[in-house]
């Protein structure tokens, strides 16, 4: 195939030789810095989804640059079959942070998903005592977990689970948001753990009742059941607080962490519990090959930083209330709703002229800022957290008139 020169020559090669399973939003990205990302003609975008909340320290920050570039060409893999110097220097920063005793390092949020959920299992047979093959763990319905089998077994999403199967057992759900119903389910001997997204993401930013998080927690202690916070999306000042569950005060028995933990310069994640749980899973029981590699713990050490340094939760939070305010402030029927908590932001499109999610998202593109349906009728905002009040307006204002010209 010939050199790619336009837009459409990339995402012809892309079609002949990848994959289908992605509909990216028709934009070729060549550059990122900060809140921008820039395509091949040299255009220039805020972006608004931040690689689905990964990007949270902004593109190609500096500082986490510079840590990938000094551990890479010093020593970028062992694996685990031999110490190093700096996992332990990881390990312990992370697990201060965080104020857990332990931490099991992954790559992706899924690999950290399933780590939770087979720590999850184990503890349930080896400290609760649940039967051999019984354990059950109860998730919400709308939840989003990740890709593996044993994740959409989980999943009430047809486009995550369809086709899929035979699916892995021991799951039950009930609904997002609803107590009684964990109530019921929690009546169960056999249940080891609770596994929830503080706020639903992909479920289009499902902010559940204040209170919530924090009552299951409570039910969750009273019968002896792990209360997991999948923060994957929700983490490292997301929504405002460092962590979601900070919101309510809650303080998970497992901590699942990714995406933004490594800035979006290296895929990392991580499990967080403390030693009656995580010392469950013994030498050899569980692991991966570039689990907690020299170079994933020296990026997520300097990106877990810059969140401090640069209070970007504080930020967040501050900038969310302008963002929602305004968003809700936009006289045009096609806005049904908006939702979200700090900078995971959400407005529900109502299909207006022919027109929908979608044709709103491509219309904006073009008007300078890029951001992607969910669930057809939604579009998630999350703009980097180091955005600042004057560009967060300006974005406000090509969102505006995107949806003005179109209602
Ligand atoms: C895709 C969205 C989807 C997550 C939560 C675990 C994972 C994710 C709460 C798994 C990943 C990504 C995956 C990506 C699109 C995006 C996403 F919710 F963010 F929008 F799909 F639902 N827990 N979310 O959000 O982490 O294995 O991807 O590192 O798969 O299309 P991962």
């Amino acid at each position: 195939m010939k050199q790619p020169v336009t837009p459409a020559d990339y995402i012809a090669r892309e079609d002949q030789y990848g994959a289908h399973n992605y509909h990216p939003l028709p934009v070729v990205l060549e550059k990122g810095e900060g809140i921008f990302v820039w395509d091949v003609e040299g255009k220039r975008y805020f972006d608004f989804l931040s690689a689905y909340s990964a990007v949270n320290q902004g593109h190609c920050h500096p500082r986490i640059i510079k840590a990938l570039n000094e551990q890479a060409s010093k020593l970028t893999l062992t694996s685990r079959a031999f110490y190093n110097d700096v996992l332990g220097e990881f390990e312990e920063y992370v697990t201060h942070y965080f104020n857990y005793d332990k931490v099991l390092m992954m790559n992706t949020g899924a690999e950290a998903d399933e780590t939770a959920l087979k720590l999850c299992r184990k503890w349930g047979y080896k400290k609760k005592g649940i039967p051999g093959n019984k354990a059950k763990i109860i998730v919400c319905e709308g939840n989003f977990h990740g890709r593996t089998i044993t994740i959409i077994s989980m999943s009430t999403d047809p486009d995550s689970y369809g086709d899929y199967g035979p699916f892995t057992p021991g799951f039950a759900t009930i609904p997002y948001n609803d107590i009684e119903a964990l109530e019921r389910e929690l009546e169960d001997p056999n249940v080891a753990g609770f596994l929830v997204e503080p706020i639903q993401g992909e479920a289009g930013v499902y902010v559940p009742d204040d209170g919530f998080l924090k009552k299951a927690s409570e039910l969750c202690k009273e019968k002896n059941v792990l209360f997991m916070a999948d923060e994957v999306q929700t983490g490292i000042g997301r929504t405002g607080k460092m962590l979601a569950c900070d919101h309510e005060g809650v303080r998970p028995d497992v901590l699942i962490l990714g995406k933004a933990i490594s800035g979006g310069v290296y895929p990392v994640s991580a499990v967080l519990a403390d030693d009656d749980i995580m010392l469950v899973i013994k030498p050899g029981e569980h692991g991966s090959t570039y689990g907690g590699n020299p170079v994933a713990c020296k990026v997520a050490m300097e990106a877990l930083q810059v969140i401090k340094n640069e209070k970007l939760a504080e930020n967040a939070e501050r900038l969310g209330k302008i963002f929602r305010e305004e968003m809700r402030k936009i006289d045009s029927k096609m806005i049904e709703l908006v939702r979200g908590k700090g900078l995971l932001n959400a407005i529900v499109i109502k299909p207006t002229n022919g027109k929908e999610a979608w044709d709103v998202c491509v219309a904006m593109k073009e008007n300078g800022l890029i951001a992607k349906p969910t669930h057809q009728h939604i579009i998630r905002f999350a703009p980097p957290l180091v955005i600042n009040e004057e560009q967060i307006r300006k974005a406000i204002d090509i969102i505006k008139k995107t949806i003005l010209d179109m209602s």
